[in-house]
């Protein structure tokens, strides 16, 4: 028979433990006995002696539980520790993390489990796939904080869009991959991040994560353990899980292009300076900010084109006839924001430098969101054919 172990990290949850063993022993087990189930509670010294009290409810119903206990340092450390427990003692075959404050539905240990079956490494349950549930009543902020901790990982964290709730507690994991992926070294996160960071490990790693709706409820008894100090712990986890991610990527950019400006701003400046005639100066400093930005933005006309990250899928002599075309563009916009500036007599170079940016940038975006509208159109129609 398998055998599946319920880990759960306690921090003063004396008031929910009871009912949490109860209905991981009752609602949690098997149908058929295809598994048996024991628990495992990773206690760190709850002052309100969350240990004892499980214990004693433990023995007087008869449920197979063990309790390790340690110092607090957070939820992350928490569960790598039960991890070690159960893989050093040859305990199971699946393990189950579970949230003590019966945030999670023990009913729903068979979905997660039979995922595994399935195939899965690590499964974790969804409170945002179809059929998952938050509760109705949550508070607008309660629903903003998730929201925002699930943009934070994908677009600061740059972490796979499939999975739709990466911070969620609620998880099976397949014993055998989490020997082989060296958990203790390599998942990062002491605090609640871990769960994140556990999810971007196991995909690193090729191993196949997948998810399965859940209902989550609210805490009933007991505070929620989430300090600033996690919260912080989360955003530069994020800001570091990998080398690029849509934040980063965007940042970049921007810094480019302040750099395109600065240098188009210098250049113009000087040749004025110099008795140059304005117009020409800020024709020169344009082609000054603009080797800058193919400089360093080699791969900017296939990201026009839309269908590589890499300028190898657009042919040099094209390469050539963009820079022509992307050149001639701009100084008609320089030339024409000049004119219409000592018309209404705004001399402000900063001015000058950031209508042409914005006026650049929009004009990119369209002529970016006709292209694409174009190709799809064409895609279509080809298909249609
Ligand atoms: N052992 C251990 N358990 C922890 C620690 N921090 C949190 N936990 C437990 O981890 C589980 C999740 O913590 P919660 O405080 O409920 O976090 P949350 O569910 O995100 O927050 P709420 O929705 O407000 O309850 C609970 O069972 C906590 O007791 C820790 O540092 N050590
Ligand atoms: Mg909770």
């Amino acid at each position: 028979m398998q055998r599946v172990c319920v880990i759960t990290p306690t921090y003063n949850e004396a008031e929910n433990i009871r009912s949490l063993l109860d209905t991981v022993f009752k609602d949690g087990v098997s149908n058929d006995d295809s598994y048996s189930i024991s628990a495992v509670i990773v206690d760190d010294y709850s002052p309100d002696k969350t240990a004892e009290v499980a214990q004693k409810h433990a023995d007087t119903y008869g449920y197979d539980i063990t309790i390790i206990s340690g110092d607090k340092t957070g939820l992350g450390d928490a569960y790598k520790r039960g991890y070690k427990h159960v893989i050093d003692n040859d305990l199971a075959e699946i393990i189950i993390m579970i949230d003590a404050d019966l945030s999670h539905d023990a009913k729903e240990i068979k979905n997660l489990v039979a995922q595994v079956n399935n195939g899965s490494d690590l499964v974790v349950g969804s409170r945002y796939v179809s059929e998952g549930k938050i509760p109705g009543d949550w508070p607008m902020l309660r629903i903003v904080n998730s929201r925002v901790a699930r943009f934070v990982t994908r677009y600061v964290g740059g972490l796979s869009e499939e999975i739709e709730d990466p911070a969620g507690g609620f998880r099976a994991i397949n014993v055998k991959t989490l020997k082989s992926i060296d958990f203790n070294e390599n998942v990062g996160g002491t605090g609640y991040v871990f769960q994140v960071g556990t999810v971007e490990h196991f995909l690193k790693k090729g191993k196949k994560v997948s998810e399965v709706p859940i209902s989550f409820n609210d805490r009933q008894f007991g505070k929620s353990k989430i300090r600033i100090m996690d919260v912080l712990e989360y955003f530069a986890f994020c800001l570091n899980m990998k080398p690029t991610s849509p934040f980063k990527t965007h940042l970049l950019y921007l810094l480019k292009g302040v750099l395109a400006l600065v240098i188009f701003a210098l250049v113009a400046t000087i040749s004025n300076n110099n008795g140059i005639n304005p117009y020409i100066g800020r024709v020169l400093g344009l082609q000054a900010a603009l080797g800058v930005v193919l400089a360093t933005m080699p791969d900017i006309f296939a990201w026009f084109k839309n269908d590589s990250t890499s300028n190898e899928s657009v042919d040099k002599s094209r390469i050539v006839k963009y820079t022509l075309l992307l050149d001639a563009f701009l100084v008609s916009v320089v030339l024409s924001v000049s004119v219409l500036m000592s018309r209404i007599g705004w001399n402000s170079v900063l001015g000058f430098s950031v209508t042409v940016a914005i006026t650049t940038l929009i004009t990119i975006a369209f002529a970016k969101f006709a292209n694409t509208k174009f190709i799809e159109r064409r895609r279509q129609s080809e298909l249609t054919r």
